[in-house]
């Protein structure tokens, strides 16, 4: 039951069943409104959480501004060995982690490990990386002259999360944010207030095992209007890192922006699979189905359109039909299950509301779509046509809505016909198709895999998108360049001052 497993791993995880502060400056300690937290399994409470005040945010700010400061003169490899410490604490609590995530977003605990897993991998990267930060020597065209290019600590780096992926998307940000030199301050969904917490409970262990002050792991629980605000506008905050929807990051940018300050955006996703006349279809099913049911379609990569062409969309289509009847929908704790409930009533609102739409444009339905009990729904496929609004929209929910091309020119034509541009991917075994899909007037995601689904990412890579979905690139790859400033540096170690482009000024 939700209530037995959230007794048995909240001590672990360093959580009260009554009552936990959600703001964390060095020192927990919270003056806002106490908010309960009801898990989505069974709509019943799991623990009380006190919110931040105005107040609460200054506090927790400067106390990571001041702790930035220290934490910058560490030897970035002396920072990777406190990153490596976190990542085998988070090892140790990889089941109870995983677990917390199940209860408090709903997620199949499969999914929930593997989330804690992607925590551990980054870690490991950033672990890596914190011996490579490197610069470049540049030739200079004076002689006695030496250019170089360094990397340095921002100093506080804001992150806004998302619940659906509660702990993973603060590690990626923060274990590189770290290893680069800097603090972070986490304003997660209020939705997924316990695992924030833990999690920070977690670094401020290790931390304080090194010495470390642990205000380099701020986090305040509050509002957009009382902490997202705020952090938005705070000139201390050098980077701001947000995950969520497209209307959050627009206010985000904006505010940002006004102070000329940095953002990396990682907003919604509309994320489509081509299934070609040569493609495996047993492959296609599998990768459809882990991209459009996992995790009840809430991620930014799962599969909302599916683009199949029409020799094979009959028989394609008939698969899925038969999959999605087998799914077993329910408690996510079950191991078993394979889709667990959706957030919260407005998400169910939500799917109920597009399928509405949908059908009113004149879709059809071919599977699901029911409201079940409490928070869950079935998954459901929907025969659609790529322009209709709302399929031009993200409905965070498990709607994969499926139309059917005749060229591949028109199926990528398609595929690239939303506003959003985070992942895609193509299903065939034919060279030229996967080639031109990959190639300049190929996908226009900033993820574009063939022969496996939409979701899924590995951590080493660069993980974003373009266009809507904000054009940030967090992870793996060189994205840890963004968490820092470069600095070009150049050194005349002559005795003469000769200028760049010959000018001579003076004598
Ligand atoms: C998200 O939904 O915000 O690629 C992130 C994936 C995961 C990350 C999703 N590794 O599906």
């Amino acid at each position: 039951s939700v209530a037995g497993v959230a007794r048995a791993i909240f001590p672990e995880l360093g959580l009260s069943a009554k009552s936990n502060a959600g703001v964390f400056d060095g020192a927990w300690r919270a003056s806002g409104e106490t908010v309960e937290k009801c898990s989505p399994i069974d709509g019943k409470p799991l623990a009380r959480v006190r919110h931040a005040t105005g107040e609460d945010y200054e506090r927790v700010a400067a106390a990571a501004q001041r702790a930035g400061l220290a934490w910058r003169e560490v030897p970035a490899p002396k920072r990777g060995e406190v990153v490596r410490q976190l990542g085998n604490a988070l090892r140790e609590r990889k089941a109870a982690l995983g677990r917390l995530v199940s209860l408090e977003a709903g997620k199949i605990i499969a999914e929930g490990e593997g989330e804690v897993q992607e925590m551990i991998d980054i870690c490991d990267f950033a672990v890596g990386l914190s011996r490579q930060l490197h610069g470049l020597t540049i030739a200079s065209e004076r002689p006695g002259h030496r250019m170089m290019e360094q990397w340095h600590p921002l100093g506080v780096v804001g992150i806004i999360s998302a619940f659906n992926f509660p702990v993973a998307v603060w590690s990626w940000n923060s274990a590189v944010a770290a290893v680069a030199g800097n603090a972070t301050l986490w304003k997660p969904s209020e939705k997924t207030p316990l695992t924030a917490i833990a999690c920070v409970k977690i670094a401020e262990k290790v931390c304080r095992a090194n010495g470390v002050d642990p205000a380099i792991f701020g986090l305040v629980i509050g509002d957009g209007a009382t902490v997202g605000e705020r952090l938005a506008a705070d000139r201390r905050v050098a980077l701001v890192s947000a995950t969520g929807s497209t209307r959050m990051g627009k206010r985000v940018g904006e505010v940002v922006a006004q102070r000329l300050g940095r953002t990396l955006l990682e907003l919604g996703g509309n994320n489509a699979i081509i299934v070609a006349p040569s493609a495996d279809l047993e492959l296609a099913v599998r990768g459809i189905l882990f991209g459009a049911v996992g995790t009840a379609g809430q991620r930014c990569t799962s599969t909302r359109r599916l683009i199949v062409h029409e020799s094979v969309k009959d028989k394609l289509v008939a698969r899925l039909v038969a999959a999605y009847g087998q799914l077993s929908i329910g408690n996510p704790l079950q191991r078993r299950t394979l889709v667990g409930p959706l957030i919260d009533e407005a998400a169910v609102a939500g799917m109920m509301n597009a399928l509405a739409e949908a059908k009113r444009s004149g879709g059809t339905i071919l599977c699901g779509g029911e409201r079940r009990r409490g928070l869950y729904v079935s998954p459901c496929l929907v025969e659609a046509r790529n322009e209709w609004p709302v399929v031009q929209a993200e409905t965070f929910a498990p709607i994969l809505y499926v139309m059917s091309y005749r060229t591949l020119e028109e199926a990528i034509a398609w595929q690239n016909a939303v506003p959003q541009g985070l992942s895609s991917a193509i299903f065939t075994r034919d060279l030229r198709e996967a080639e031109t899909f990959l190639s300049a007037r190929g996908s226009d995601c900033g993820i574009a895999n063939v022969n496996i689904g939409t979701s899924g990412a590995e951590i080493g890579g660069a993980f974003g998108g373009e266009k809507e979905t904000g054009g940030g690139r967090e992870s793996g790859s060189d994205a840890w360049k963004a968490y820092m400033r470069r600095q070009t540096a150049t050194v005349n170690y002559s005795d003469a001052l000769p200028l760049a482009q010959g000018i001579t000024f003076g004598a």
